[in-house]
């Protein structure tokens, strides 16, 4: 169940201050407080939804498109094009903190871990 007091749906109505990279209609793009690596940016829907799978099963098909080109645009912004990496934690047991769907892009010189 989506809570819409979560830190996200704060940022989305402008309650908390955030770093925008990218915005518009569909999508808000802003870097992490929290930097994990040279490049850390997080790229959320602006409809409610609270993980990857409650984004691909429920969110409209328009929404979803408009959410991929907007992960695009973002990466198009930061100047990346062949070395980042996009994440989305889902579910407490991967990691997830806030539940509204994100989706990481990160970039750093080399990564250490491969996956
Ligand atoms: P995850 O662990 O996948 O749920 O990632 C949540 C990320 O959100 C984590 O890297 C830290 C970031 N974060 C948490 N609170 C805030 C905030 O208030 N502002 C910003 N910019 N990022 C936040």
């Amino acid at each position: 169940m989506y809570d819409k007091n979560n830190v996200f749906a704060k940022i989305l109505r402008g309650e908390i201050p955030n770093k925008t990279v990218y915005s518009d209609d569909n999508v808000l793009a802003f870097y992490d407080v929290a930097p994990r690596a040279k490049v850390h940016v997080l790229v959320i829907p602006r409809g409610e939804c609270t993980d990857s799978f409650d984004f691909t099963q429920n969110a409209p098909a328009d929404a979803q498109v408009a959410f991929w080109c907007g992960v695009r645009k973002t990466v198009e912004k930061l100047g990346l094009r062949d070395n980042f990496r996009t994440v989305a934690n889902t579910g407490r047991g991967a990691g997830q903190s806030v539940m509204h769907f994100h989706i990481h892009i990160m970039s750093d010189e080399r990564f250490t871990e491969d996956f």
